[in-house]
């Protein structure tokens, strides 16, 4: 079915506020509402994470008598879970938001590992908190989409949220959005030059989405082993404080947290945890692109955020930046100064694209955690 179907019966029922975190399976709603609203707009606003995106719908019911649409990939669920079970519950405040939830991992579909287990839970975790779902699928027409709706707005209209569970393929748009920036560095290039400039022994800790699958592809081109990396798959937002567990546990050995602009603000709270705990030899990377490139694109949340600045009133000891491959290979020479005292981010600012051929880690997750065990403890 076409977004703006679903966008059009919405506003009809009064529903003209959409917030959440892109996805994939919902890049045909990501594209129509970015068509039609742009963000940071009164209708729409990507959030940082699904949490907060469930206190904006709050919110926007206490002003309005109006419940707002909260879009998520089901991996969100988790962050979201708080708000929907503590806030919005009728038996706690009572608050309604339609959630679109793009189901990844869906039963009986192939998909990525991270995928599996909340593919398998996202209907059961709906029914847990008491939402009413739905499913659209490709097949899904605009009567049944009406119908279904019709249905869910019921207990909208009674205070509680509802959800529609959204199948790969099902949501189309005729919108092509052009999310480039001015960037010219791709982001697989600034990734084989700050690979190339690692010692031996550096550990890396990669975060979720094409960074780490170009990270992968790298070291096969080079021949080299995965077993300095620990590509984390899932749990968006949440590399640097893995890279903070090891850097915590292996103190003299560098660890590099290469982390997207877009997962750093969705848990930016791990910014002062590290500046406080100032370990050195850790280099916070952030591929700054403007956008959850990964997902299809969609600008995050922050607009002209400055990384920069936010580390270092964070306490991080010292800040770089580089747009382009000379200023990442000065900035990578630079940190060797600057290490010793505390963590160094370097925001690299990218273009917003991948090869269309990028492929996916054949090694599966445990491979890969077992590799960089016994690198960590042989050497
Ligand atoms: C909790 C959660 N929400 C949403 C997603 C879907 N997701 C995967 S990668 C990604 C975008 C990551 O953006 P960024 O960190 O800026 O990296 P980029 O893709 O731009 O390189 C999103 C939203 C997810 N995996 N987990």
């Amino acid at each position: 079915m076409n977004a703006s179907i679903l966008v059009d019966v919405l506003m009809d029922s009064g529903i003209d506020f959409f917030t959440g975190v892109p996805d994939s399976f919902l890049k045909g709603l990501c594209d129509e509402l970015y068509g039609r609203f742009g963000t940071e707009s009164v209708h729409h606003i990507v959030a940082h994470n699904e949490g907060g995106a469930v206190g904006l719908c709050a919110g926007h019911y206490l002003a309005t008598g109006k419940p707002a649409l909260c879009y998520m990939q089901n991996s969100g669920l988790g962050n979201a879970v708080n708000p929907l079970a503590s806030l919005m519950d009728p038996r706690v405040y009572g608050l309604p938001c339609l959630l679109v939830v793009g189901w990844r991992g869906e039963p009986g579909t192939k998909d990525e590992p991270q995928h599996v287990m909340q593919g398998e839970i996202t209907l059961g975790q709906l029914d847990l908190l008491g939402i009413p779902w739905k499913i659209l699928d490709s097949d899904t027409t605009e009567k049944q989409f009406r119908n279904d709706f019709g249905e869910l707005e019921k207990y909208l209209s009674a205070g509680k949220c509802a959800a529609l569970v959204v199948k790969k393929g099902a949501l189309v748009s005729s919108f092509r959005p052009d999310y480039s920036n001015h960037y010219a560095m791709r982001r697989e290039k600034a990734a084989e030059i700050l690979l190339a400039s690692m010692g031996e022994q550096d550990v890396v800790v990669s975060t979720t989405g094409k960074l780490s699958r170009e990270i992968f592809e790298i070291r096969e081109r080079n021949g080299g082993l995965h077993d300095h990396d620990f590509l984390t798959v899932g749990s968006m937002g949440h590399a640097s404080m893995i890279a903070l567990g090891m850097a915590e546990a292996l103190p003299g050995r560098r660890i590099w947290c290469l982390d997207g602009d877009g997962a750093v603000l969705m848990h930016m709270g791990a910014l002062p945890v590290i500046g406080k705990r100032s370990p050195a030899r850790f280099v916070h990377v952030v591929i700054n692109n403007g956008a959850h490139e990964t997902v299809g694109g969609m600008p995050v949340c922050s607009g002209g955020l400055n990384l920069r600045k936010e580390a270092e009133a964070a306490g991080y000891a010292g800040v770089l930046s580089a747009d382009s491959e000379e200023t990442l290979k000065a900035a990578l020479k630079s940190i060797t100064d600057i290490e010793a005292n505390g963590p160094v981010l370097l925001e690299v600012c990218c273009a917003c694209g991948a090869r269309g051929d990028l492929g996916r880690p054949s090694t599966t997750p445990k491979e890969n955690r077992d590799a960089l065990m016994k690198f960590i403890t042989k050497s």
